[in-house]
């Protein structure tokens, strides 16, 4: 397992789209945990892409081609990672997007997805999502649930203005509001009046059972 979490990291690390989508496909096929792999594999590889882009080692582009060799074996693995959760819940809408002015949405759309494997009724609103987009879809959708992703120091202070916006509109003792993204923390949401934090996709599922208990 530890030489097959190693491939997967290179192959999304070298942008080796062919290599990646090959061990994407034997995870499937061969019915390896595929959180384990998506968790610690192939993101493994666009963090340490990340890594090296920020000490000069690779250029922008290089990272970009990471990312969409990371989303090729995702790609492949989503539709069997959706049947192999449980969907024991009865259905509660969540809208999720990655806020305003951040592309980032690798680490979003695994939580959609999970959300979504766990029987949830996920609008997903994608990225670079206007704050008001956010509150009005919460809205219309009548959600239990709004989840915001931000990759950015500088875009995460849009989680809080939402949370403001959601409160200005008489939503915010409807809905709960749970947070993630590399840069935030438990600290964080409470700072925002968010309802909670969550560190990776399984939490995410994990807190958001808490939340609408
Ligand atoms: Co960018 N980027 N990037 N980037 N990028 C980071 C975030 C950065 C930390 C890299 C670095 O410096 N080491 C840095 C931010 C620094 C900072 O703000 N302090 C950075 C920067 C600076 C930038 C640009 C500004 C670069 C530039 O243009 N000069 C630019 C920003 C563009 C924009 O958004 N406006 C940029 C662009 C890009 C790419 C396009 C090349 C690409 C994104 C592709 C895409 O997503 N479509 C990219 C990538 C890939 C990264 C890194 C390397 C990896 C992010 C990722 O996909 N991780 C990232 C470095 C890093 O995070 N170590 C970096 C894998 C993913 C599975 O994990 O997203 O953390 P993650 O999600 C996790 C948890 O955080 C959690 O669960 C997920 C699954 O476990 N989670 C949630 C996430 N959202 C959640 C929501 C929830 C709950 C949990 O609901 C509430």
């Amino acid at each position: 397992m530890e030489k097959f979490l190693k491939d997967c990291e290179e192959a999304v690390l070298k942008g080796d789209r062919e290599n990646a989508v090959a061990q994407a496909e034997r995870a499937v096929a061969d019915g390896i945990d595929l959180l384990d792999a998506v968790e610690n594999g192939f993101s493994a590889g666009i963090r340490r892409a990340g890594d090296l882009w920020e000490k000069g080692e690779y250029f922008l582009p290089e990272l970009a081609f990471s990312a969409e060799v990371m989303k090729a074996a995702m790609d492949i693995v989503k539709p069997a990672l959706l049947k192999s959760q449980s969907s024991d819940t009865v259905a509660r809408t969540v809208v999720i997007g990655t806020v305003q002015g951040d592309i980032h949405d690798i680490g979003k759309s695994l939580v959609s997805t999970l959300l979504s494997a766990n029987g949830y009724n996920v609008v997903d609103l994608g990225a670079d999502v206007p704050h008001t987009r956010f509150v009005e879809e919460a809205e219309r959708h009548g959600a239990e649930l709004v989840c915001m992703s931000a990759l950015l120091t500088t875009t995460m202070t849009g989680q809080g203005r939402v949370i403001s916006m959601m409160d200005e509109r008489g939503l915010r003792n409807k809905t709960k509001i749970m947070v993630g993204g590399a840069p935030a923390n438990s600290s964080w949401a409470r700072q925002i009046g968010a309802d909670a934090y969550a560190a990776d996709a399984v939490e995410a599922v994990r807190t958001a059972r808490e939340l609408l208990l």
